[in-house]
């Protein structure tokens, strides 16, 4: 649990993450709080099935627990989060850089986020004194 909670210490003050928060401090259960909650969702990147499994399990949630306002799903929001989290394999684990020199392979569609995500890594590895050699390569 210590990982999730750096995790969203860190991320607390993201933009994204206080509109969802606001979102959650909201008085009721209105069409626009759960479309609200729906585009909010896919727009970072939770993806349109695990959204539509998301909205659907808080709806039968809300209902089956009878709650009235949306502050009181914020915890069964998270821990639905942090479940799903849990399920990806080295979730937590931390990069192990041996042998050297340590070659991490990025494979994903066009514009899938590989190039961001390289500078993230490497960001990352020289903050810890790392040498990092970025190359990229094409199929043809
Ligand atoms: N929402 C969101 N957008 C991202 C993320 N990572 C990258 N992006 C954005 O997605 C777009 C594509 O990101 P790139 O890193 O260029 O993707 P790429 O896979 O290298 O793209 P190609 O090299 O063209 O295949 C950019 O506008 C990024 O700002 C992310 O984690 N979330
Ligand atoms: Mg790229």
């Amino acid at each position: 649990m210590a990982l999730f909670k750096k995790l969203f210490a860190g991320i607390k003050n993201n933009k994204w993450v206080s509109g969802i928060a606001k979102l959650f401090s909201g008085k009721s259960f209105s069409d626009e709080f759960w479309d609200e909650l729906e585009n909010n969702l896919i727009a970072g990147d939770t993806g349109i099935d695990f959204t539509e499994e998301i909205i659907d399990f808080l709806k039968d949630e809300a209902k089956s627990k009878k709650l009235k306002t949306p502050a009181e799903l914020k915890d069964v929001f998270i821990n639905k989060i942090v479940d799903e989290l849990n399920t990806v394999k080295g979730m937590g684990e931390d990069f192990k850089l041996t042998p050297k020199p340590y070659v991490l392979l990025m494979i994903g569609v066009n514009g899938s986020g590989k190039t961001t995500s390289a500078g993230k890594l490497a960001a990352k590895f020289q903050a810890k004194n790392q040498r990092v050699v970025m190359a990229a390569a094409d199929t043809n």
